[in-house]
């Protein structure tokens, strides 16, 4: 229900901030959230929430948060109506594209561009109708190498299998933070309590990352790891299953192709072979594996730690095939297929075997890189921008993106940025990237959009579906975002600013519904589409979207044929979520690669092997590398601005090992400067023994005190930018993934 009177009143909503999905219990005057608690009927959280989850209060009320669109001339800022923005842009970008083609226009998509219903939605149509290669996005300073291996062993690009949380009995966990970070490609509400849970029923955590996270210190082990040499590890758990005898794939036994492959290439990957470069002994590694094999239900779960970094797409696969060399893939307390009631590439079409994936149909202009899913990788952004010639990126939009503090030499892109012909940023923020835009265009508030995790709940470790209405209507003068994109997707199409944006949403609609009806085995095939149209025609935007998806989904109501199947009516009915059960094993039926088998030994993973194995002779000679983390009461770049959030004891620090800080020199509290190959910076150092000895860590999507900005809370506690020190020379080459993790760097005090 929405109400813009006084009256006060509670509503339920998931909060957007992070993957974990909670449910949060609004209390709401007229439009004022008077409080924010956990909504103990949630049937996913139960009430759980973290203290981003409550500042929702203060990011609504926010007086830097932009309300209407920005129009920039020179170092001014106007204020305008969502008219004279549209008609900028229509200006804008038709001469470039008129002039220069597709390619000469970019899109750049940030991370909470996945975190609304409008943003998977309607970005896909921008970039159909824009037609660039030059597609960009977070994933390739993220989860891209996860993506790439998931795609090549299962055939979909989030066929990605989550550990099975609540009955583990043993999880291996490389990477990863969820302490801090609430969890990643593992949508899961209060994992630190599922794992307390875990540990409570006599199963056992391991944790492996180069600094005894919060997660580690809870955990039952903890192996510091030197960064960037998680598939060395991996890679030895495998041999030692292999040479142990250990090998069991139990009841996948039939479904998986290149068993042999895995074994020949494992051979040189012995416990002894990698210790030293991993700084694991081999007793521990070997031992790691052991019980990885013997616990009657395992499972291995890595995420960022294991994706930066240059070996992220091999890693990223070698957790896979531990997890089904020893029969844990695919069955319960093991790594588990989601069923998601809506948007999944596996639930679709026929079941079994599909197309699978293919990269590199296009390529990068400058250093010619393979596109990989649709998209080029952020290491190519600036290069494409800055290089003359044919094709140079001459215009850019972002979409909820912050690549200037969050992709890899900054510095460099920061420059690029501003040297772009014409730049629009769709965000809520005037910040360190928006700040070169032309045009920023600000959606609506969070309360007055309609909510639905469209791509987490794909990787929940429940079947879960939870539908949030708006909680509030639009102001005069707010748009929501959906219709921002629309009208975008209208004029780089050509049809100019004032583009019939309904007709274009039902153009939209009408070939998602012929899509449906013709795909073979989805539950309304062969049906009449207007007929389904129809039932579809009290909504509109993403909600019309995401009826459709819900009805001819696994749970679909199918327009009829299963009544008391799912629909947006039946989940406004459960405004607590709809619990679909537990993960349940979906093997043959989840696999979309072409020859109906987990592959996996697929040929370009294969082919990257040599790459680790000639860097199995690397030496260290106590030279440092810089890793990231991540804080609880910090989202990326961008809840900075939030006192509730940043006050208190400074979070963007050096950590040093005691040693470490003794061998240059450096204390508690002074400053050091670091500097790598393509920058440096000052920052204050925090001495640790929480990190392993080579290695320092400062949390990255700081770096707040540049000109031009509306942060004045940011402002005041700016940190440092960890990314002018990341390098876009260093990249995982399989998925052309970022490397953010193991970055060399020289450490000294700062001369005061
Ligand atoms: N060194 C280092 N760098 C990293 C990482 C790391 O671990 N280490 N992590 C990487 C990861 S995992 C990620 S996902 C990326 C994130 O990289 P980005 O997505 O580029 O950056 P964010 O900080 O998430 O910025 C989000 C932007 O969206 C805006 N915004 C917030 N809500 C909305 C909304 O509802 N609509 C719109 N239109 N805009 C909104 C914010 O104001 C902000 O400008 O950073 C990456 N960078
Ligand atoms: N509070 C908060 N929550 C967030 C975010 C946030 O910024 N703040 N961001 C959200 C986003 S976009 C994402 S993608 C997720 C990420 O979620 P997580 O993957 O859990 O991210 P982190 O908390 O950064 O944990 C990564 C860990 O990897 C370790 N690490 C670094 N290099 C290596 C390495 O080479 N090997 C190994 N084994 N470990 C390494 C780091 O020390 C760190 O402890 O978090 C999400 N949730
Ligand atoms: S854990 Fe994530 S989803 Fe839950 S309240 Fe915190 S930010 Fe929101
Ligand atoms: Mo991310």
């Amino acid at each position: 229900m929405t109400g813009n009177g006084d009256e006060s009143r509670v509503a339920y909503r998931t909060c957007p901030l992070c993957e974990a999905t909670c449910g949060l219990e609004l209390h709401l005057r007229g439009r004022e959230i008077t409080l924010v608690r956990g909504d103990r009927d949630d049937v996913f959280s139960g009430g759980f929430l973290c203290p981003k989850g409550t500042a929702l209060k203060q990011l609504e009320n926010d007086p830097d948060r932009l309300r209407r669109p920005q129009l920039r001339r020179g170092d001014r800022w106007y204020e305008v109506d969502w008219e004279d923005a549209f008609a900028e842009i229509d200006r804008g970008l038709t001469a470039i594209l008129e002039k220069h083609g597709r390619d000469a226009v970019a899109v750049y998509l940030g991370n909470p561009s996945v975190h609304n219903l409008a943003g998977p939605i309607y970005t896909r149509v921008l970039l159909q109708s824009l037609g660039t290669r030059n597609i960009y996005s977070a994933s390739t300073v993220d989860q891209m190498p996860k993506q790439v291996s998931a795609g090549l062993m299962f055939g979909t690009l989030l066929s990605i299998p989550v550990p099975d949380l609540d009955r583990t009995d043993h999880l291996l966990m490389l990477g990863a933070n969820p302490f801090a970070s609430n969890g990643s490609l593992m949508t899961a509400p209060d994992v630190p309590g599922r794992l307390r849970a875990l540990q409570a029923r006599g199963g056992k955590l391991v944790v492996v990352d180069p600094r005894r996270s919060k997660t580690a210190e809870a955990a039952d082990e903890h192996l510091f790891i030197r960064p960037g040499t998680d598939a060395h590890f991996l890679f030895a758990l495998v041999q030692t299953l292999f040479a142990d005898a250990l090998v069991s794939l139990g009841h996948l036994a039939e479904h998986v192709a290149g068993v042999e492959e895995v074994e020949r290439l494992a051979r040189d990957f012995t416990p002894e072979a990698v210790a030293s470069v991993c700084g694991i002994d081999a007793p521990s590694i070997r031992r790691t594996a052991h019980e990885l094999a013997s616990a009657p239900r395992a499972a291995v779960y890595a995420r960022i730690g294991t994706c930066t970094q240059e070996f992220g797409t091999l890693a990223s696969w070698l957790v896979d095939v531990l997890n089904t060399l020893t029969g844990n893939l695919d069955r319960p307390g093991g790594a588990m297929f989601t069923k998601a009631a809506a948007g999944a590439a596996n639930t679709g079409g026929r079941p079994g075997a599909g197309r699978g994936v293919r990269f590199g149909r296009r390529h990068s202009r400058v250093r010619g890189f393979p596109e990989v899913f649709g998209e080029l990788p952020v290491v190519a952004l600036a290069e494409e921008i800055e290089t003359p010639g044919e094709g140079k990126i001459r215009a850019l939009l972002t979409i909820a993106g912050n690549p200037a503090l969050s992709n890899p030499d900054s510095a460099r892109l920061d420059r690029a940025l501003a040297s772009l012909e014409f730049m629009v940023s769709v965000d809520i923020y005037r910040n360190e990237t928006t700040r070169h835009a032309d045009v920023i265009l600000p959606p609506e508030g969070e309360l007055a959009r309609g909510h639905y995790d469209l791509a987490l709940y794909q990787l929940a470790i429940r079947n879960v579906a939870n539908y949030s209405p708006p909680v509030v209507e639009l102001e005069p003068g707010e748009l929501p975002e959906w219709q921002i994109l629309l009208h975008l997707a209208a004029i780089v199409a050509g049809q100019g600013a004032s583009a019939d944006i309904a007709a274009l949403d039902d153009f939209v609609v009408a070939g998602l519904v012929d899509r449906a009806v013709q795909r073979a085995g989805s539950n309304v095939e062969g049906r009449d589409a207007a007929e389904l149209t129809a039932q579809l025609a009290t909504r509109r935007g993403p909600e019309r979207v995401l009826d459709l998806m819900l009805r001819t989904g696994p749970y679909g109501d199918g327009f009829g044929v299963h009544p008391a199947g799912l629909s947006l009516a039946a989940l406004e009915a459960a405004p607590h979520g709809v619990d679909l059960g537990p993960l349940q094993p979906r093997i043959p039926g989840v696999l979309r690669t072409p020859s109906g088998k987990i592959e996996l030994a697929p040929d370009p993973v294969v082919a990257d092997v040599d790459r680790l194995r000639v860097s199995l002779s690397r030496t260290t000679n106590g030279s440092m590398v810089l890793v990231g983390r991540r804080d609880l009461r910090s989202n990326n770049s961008w809840m900075h601005n939030l006192d509730i959030l940043v006050k208190g004891k400074e979070r963007c620090t050096l950590h040093v090992h005691p040693d470490d800080a003794r061998r240059f020199g450096l204390e508690h509290g002074s400053l050091a400067r670091v500097r790598s190959r393509t920058g440096e910076v000052e920052i204050v150092v925090e001495i640790t023994d929480s990190i392993m000895r080579g290695v320092v860590s400062i949390p990255h999507g700081w770096g707040h005190d540049v000109d031009g900005v509306q942060l004045n809370v940011a402002g005041k506690r700016p940190g440092v930018n960890s990314n002018l020190l990341a390098d876009t020379s260093r990249y995982d080459p399989l998925s052309g993934n970022a490397v953010l993790n193991g970055i060399p760097v020289e450490v000294e005090p700062a001369a005061t």
